[in-house]
């Protein structure tokens, strides 16, 4: 991998690949629809919107990796997330496969299972089970890269993001909380290993409170260093006597489940 692009560089998750992964690959190229902070040495930084095709053609042009971050990372009016994740995404597949980009790494979520219950524990061939609007534009995400996959030969990772940051902020994160160093670990392995040809992984750290098995992850070599565990007893007593909406609680998607919610009995 000589030159990687980020989409979506400029949120969080964005903000904290450009440092972690500064020298990994000679050279970065960070692209968002806001302007990001100036380029420094091995950054090439451009800023595009993801539903205009001639620039996102624009935009792989000479890549040979991509980290695809962009579009809309939270619940929202249907068409905002057709413009950002449906449109937005078809034109990256589209526009890398044109260029012949061999290695996409998919930021998908784990709201395209939220409707999962917390009991259950799910891993990667688990059918998708979207708990929003947001949540159905990762599993098609999933579908479209598994069709790029499948008919163009892309090799792709879909990471099933849980909530990335430096330490999980509530109950339910400590169950999908990733860390930066260990989302770092499952981007490389998604654009350096080998034999990737269409994998989903959860993008959790090593949480002993996990609704996951991710086994898949292990096979293709992630060793998550952190553990929600240590943080545990702090967010418990930060939430005592809240009162929690019973769907939120029952639900893998928590507050994405709640929302909207008019079904008279849960669906098995
Ligand atoms: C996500 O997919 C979102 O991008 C993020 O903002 C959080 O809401 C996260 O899921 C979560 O479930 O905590």
């Amino acid at each position: 991998m000589r030159r990687v692009l980020i989409t979506g560089a400029g949120g969080g998750i964005g903000r904290s690949l450009r440092e972690t992964l500064r020298g990994v690959y000679p050279i970065l190229r960070l692209s968002d629809r806001v302007a990001l902070a100036p380029t420094r040495d091995g950054e090439e930084v451009d800023r595009t919107e993801l539903s205009d095709m001639a620039a996102v053609e624009r935009m792989v042009a000479g890549v040979d990796g991509v980290i695809h971050l962009g579009g809309i990372s939270g619940e929202n009016e249907w068409p905002v997330i057709l413009e950002g994740n449906i449109i937005g995404l078809y034109n990256v597949f589209e526009a890398a496969r044109r260029a012949g980009v061999q290695r996409i790494v998919f930021a998908t979520s784990n709201h395209a299972v939220g409707f999962y219950p917390r009991e259950q524990k799910i891993d990667h061939l688990v059918v998708p089970r979207p708990d929003s609007r947001y949540g159905v534009s990762k599993a098609f995400g999933e579908a479209l890269a598994s069709l790029y996959s499948d008919r163009h030969g892309i090799g792709v990772l879909c990471t099933r993001i849980g909530n990335f940051g430096e330490k999980p902020i509530d109950k339910r994160r400590l169950s999908i909380w990733i860390s930066p160093r260990d989302y770092t670990q499952l981007v490389r392995i998604g654009l350096e290993h080998p034999d990737i040809r269409y994998e989903i992984v959860y993008g959790v750290s090593n949480n002993r409170r996990s609704w996951y098995d991710n086994l898949n992850a292990v096979r293709l070599g992630y060793r998550p260093q952190d553990d929600s565990e240590p943080y545990a007893e702090a967010v418990l007593a930060a939430e005592a006597g809240q009162e929690a909406d019973p769907i939120a609680e029952h639900y893998q998607g928590g507050t994405f489940c709640a929302a909207e919610y008019t079904a008279k009995t849960p669906r098995l």
